[in-house]
């Protein structure tokens, strides 16, 4: 077996609180040791935290960052126009571009601070729709991408059959998404396959795209396929899909599915912005995650989560970049906060007596993101994947800072610049806040976004 990798932090976010001059010790991936008080070994770091899981990620989308921002024909512009625009982009898209673009946002996500990215994967087909050669070829070009950047990876296959949710065909823009349930199956399969090529951190798990993208067998089919998977779904995320559900179904769209079905910790249910107290309520009390989006979610007007009252009944929660419009870690719990303080005219709204708001966002996103990934991190304790991340604590607005000052400092004054290492189960991929394979990475984004402009 491989020696023991030891590091050294002058501090150290532990699951009992904070600590001084922490060894770790890191074997075949996991915690293997952490002792406080130690004397320096190994590599030494300032700060020391679990690496946060990015819990939600449409890889492709990043390409498009940006390209959005103009008024179109319509009197208003909104999520569903900017879903058209989407729909436009990704149609250009190849698996080359795929790949290059993958591995470009899973790197910036390792310079961000994250460890690991549920990916949540629907653009399978060619255009029009017909599937390639290789049912799962989008799936291997996620997981190349991922073997490349060494970012832990749950892969998520998205399950999406119709248009709407009074069972409507698939529009033209969503043809590239499309399966029926049983290839569906032969899909996550191959995905599970190409995966072998991955370190045993990777996790596979499966993805009804939403309650208007899926029927009602198609949901309890995916929730019967993997019993044991991580499941991640779409939820409750604008105006006009609660009406939507409510005329097909009768009810809101989260209060439908806490009806239906056995909500439980498996679950992660993305965005859950447009929620009645009491659907509020009960998801909180189901021991799913909130898979919230913050800087996607202001991007795109959907809405505020409503998170006191969600934190306040004991909900977890995690966050994801989702549209990858912006990828920063500091920033998106950043948001989060700043979002709850302008709905409730409130400051430190998140913060309890004996923990800062820093440490609220950290703590709780850390904890959710990894359940949400099925990823077993989230802490530094012994036996957990080794994902780690430190922060480099000669940065200015780190001086003389220590606990839980430290996670404010980076999280309101900050920003991802003060990541310096990134470890994900063991791999040590992030240095002086660069990505081992910066360069290249780079350099072939760069390329494959020119020809991309070029061909649109
Ligand atoms: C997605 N994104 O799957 O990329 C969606 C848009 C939809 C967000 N919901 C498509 N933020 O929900 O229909
Ligand atoms: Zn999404």
């Amino acid at each position: 077996m491989a020696k023991p990798i030891i590091l050294w932090a002058a501090e150290a976010l532990l699951p009992e609180g904070w600590a001084k001059a922490v060894r770790v010790e890191i074997a075949a991936g996991r915690v293997a040791k952490v002792t406080a008080g130690a004397a320096p070994d190994g590599t030494r770091v300032d700060v020391l935290l679990p690496a946060m899981v990015n819990l939600h990620s449409h890889a492709f989308q990043r390409a498009m960052a940006g390209m959005t921002e103009r008024r179109g024909p319509d009197p208003r512009d909104s999520f569903w126009t900017w879903r058209r625009l989407m729909y436009a982009f990704l149609d250009h898209l190849t698996p080359d571009d795929v790949e290059a673009i993958a591995a470009f946002v899973q790197m910036e996500m390792l310079e961000a601070g994250y460890g690991a990215v549920a990916e949540f994967h629907y653009l399978h087909h060619q255009p029009g729709g017909m599937p390639y050669t290789n049912l799962a070829e989008m799936s291997e070009r996620i997981v190349a991408a991922a073997v490349e950047t060494g970012i832990g990876l749950t892969h998520l296959p998205v399950l999406y059959s119709q248009g709407g949710c009074d069972g409507r065909a698939l529009g033209p823009g969503q043809a590239r998404f499309g399966n029926e349930f049983d290839r569906f199956v032969r899909l996550r399969e191959a995905a599970g396959r190409a995966m072998a090529d991955l370190p045993a951190d990777a996790v596979l798990g499966l993805a009804p795209h939403s309650l208007r993208a899926v029927s009602r067998e198609g949901v309890a089919q995916a929730v019967a396929l993997a019993p044991d998977a991580p499941i991640h779904m779409h939820l409750a995320e604008q105006v006009a899909e609660v009406e939507e559900l409510q005329a097909s179904y009768g009810a809101r769209p989260t209060e439908w599915l806490l009806a239906n079905h056995a909500v439980d910790a498996r679950w992660c249910l993305i965005h859950a912005t447009q929620m009645l107290p009491e659907e509020t309520l009960g998801l909180a009390k189901s021991g799913a995650v909130a898979g919230l989006c913050p800087i996607t979610e202001a991007n795109l007007g959907d809405g505020i989560f409503d998170g006191v009252r969600y934190l306040g009944a004991g909900g977890r929660f995690g966050v994801g970049s989702d549209s990858n419009v912006r990828i920063a870690l500091a920033e998106e719990l950043r948001s989060l906060e700043y979002s709850q303080r302008l709905a409730e005219k409130g400051r430190a709204v998140l913060a309890s007596p004996e923990r800062s708001t820093g440490r609220v966002l950290y703590e709780g996103a850390v904890a959710g993101g990894a359940q949400a990934a099925g990823r077993a991190s989230g802490a530094i304790a012994v036996g957990a994947w080794a994902d780690l991340m430190a922060l480099d604590g000669n940065h200015t607005d780190l001086i003389g800072r220590e606990g839980d000052a430290v996670l404010d400092a980076w999280i309101f004054a900050g920003d991802d610049r003060m990541v310096a290492e990134v470890w994900s189960a063991g791999r040590h991929l992030v240095s002086a806040g660069r990505h081992a394979r910066h360069d290249a990475i780079t350099a072939r984004y760069r390329t494959t976004l020119a020809a991309l402009r070029g061909r649109m």
